[in-house]
């Protein structure tokens, strides 16, 4: 059958590069984008897009049906700076909204879903170089704690109910086209438009802080090399460890002082300090390059690059 995809959260940081994606693969009338608020030009103008609270079910339902949709993307959260400000509302948004999705999937005639979780579903207890797969999962964050919830849940229906659902943890991402939306790494994209416009940027992170990172190129990526992969190569139905590079602060702010001549980082770190403390710093992502080929094509110096020539030259 062809694919009828919904994607939940298509304004974000995320949803407004993947869909473009999506459609080019898939015909933009088979792509159906949806938010809470309207997204930019080129996603709003290049297909189908609905005003859709996840958390309107009855809403959600009409949509399914509307566009007899059969997958679905959810991307729709609150990420983890916001998420500490407001902890029911993310574990509403984060644990309901897919609660929601995953109720109307059966009785919907939904076959394939598509969830992200994050690097942060680890925590103090977690070994912080190469985290395996499956280790200590303490997180001790309002998003770590409705991420962990998250992929229990998908578990739990891929196996209850059968439906083919699959799930990346994504670390930090980099993008140029739209800003991110109140998570912990975000300083990684803000220091590209401060070097540019001020030379300077004040980060809000130690300059140790080592992450996982990616480029949004990757990320996206991984998600279509997951999805279109066969089921029987999907051993892991919770979510999967992937890797694309691990920097701190002061090695990003060292390589864009090779594109910025006089750049300079200050640090001031403030409450997202504190979220980081349990989040490893970098991911053995052995299972997925295994199960279906992951293999990241950037790392921090290619990532710079490409963020500076497009930041510069207007494909934003
Ligand atoms: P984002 O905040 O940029 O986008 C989320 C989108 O969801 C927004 O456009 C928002 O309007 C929409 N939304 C909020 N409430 C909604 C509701 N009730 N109904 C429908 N839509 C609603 O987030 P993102 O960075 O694109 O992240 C997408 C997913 O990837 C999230 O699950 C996030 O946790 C995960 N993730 C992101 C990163 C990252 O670095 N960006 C890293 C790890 C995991
Ligand atoms: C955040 O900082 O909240 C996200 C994430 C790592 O999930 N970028």
């Amino acid at each position: 059958m062809k694919e009828k995809i919904l994607v939940i959260g298509a304004s974000g940081q995320i949803g407004s590069e993947l869909i473009l994606k999506l459609r080019a693969n898939y015909g933009s009338e088979y792509v159906i984008a949806s938010d809470i608020k309207v997204p930019d030009y080129e996603v709003m103008e290049g297909g189908p897009f609905e005003l859709l609270d996840i958390l309107n079910k009855t809403q959600l339902e009409s949509v399914l049906s509307k566009y007899e949709i059969n997958q679905i993307y959810l991307l729709a959260a609150l990420l983890s700076a916001t998420a500490e400000k407001y902890p029911e509302a993310a574990w509403k948004l984060n644990v309901e909204g897919l609660l929601n999705v995953l109720s109307l999937c059966k009785p919907n005639g939904i076959e394939k879903v598509f969830w992200p979780s994050s690097i942060a579903i680890f925590g103090p207890g977690t070994p912080k170089e190469n985290t395996p797969q499956n280790t200590i999962m303490d997180p001790d964050t309002v998003y770590g704690i409705s991420k962990l919830a998250g992929e229990r849940w998908c578990e739990y229906y891929s196996r209850k109910e059968g439906i083919d659902i699959r799930s990346l943890r994504y670390p930090g991402l980099i993008s140029y086209k739209s800003s991110p939306g109140g998570g912990t790494t975000d300083y990684a994209v803000h220091i590209f438009y401060e070097a540019l416009k001020h030379r300077a940027y004040e980060c809000f992170l130690r300059e140790d802080t080592v992450l996982p990172m990616m480029y949004m190129p990757d990320a996206v990526t991984a998600t279509i090399l997951l999805m279109e992969a066969e089921s029987k190569n999907i051993s892991i139905r919770s979510s999967y460890n992937i890797s694309g590079m691990s920097f701190a602060p002061k090695d990003l702010a060292h390589e864009i002082k090779k594109h910025v001549t006089g750049f300079t980082c200050t640090y001031k770190p403030d409450i997202r300090q504190e979220l980081t403390t349990g989040w490893p710093k970098s991911i053995d992502d052995s299972i997925a390059k295994q199960d279906w080929g992951w293999k990241p094509a950037y790392d921090l110096p290619l990532m710079t690059k490409d963020m500076f020539e497009n930041l510069r030259f207007g494909k934003i």
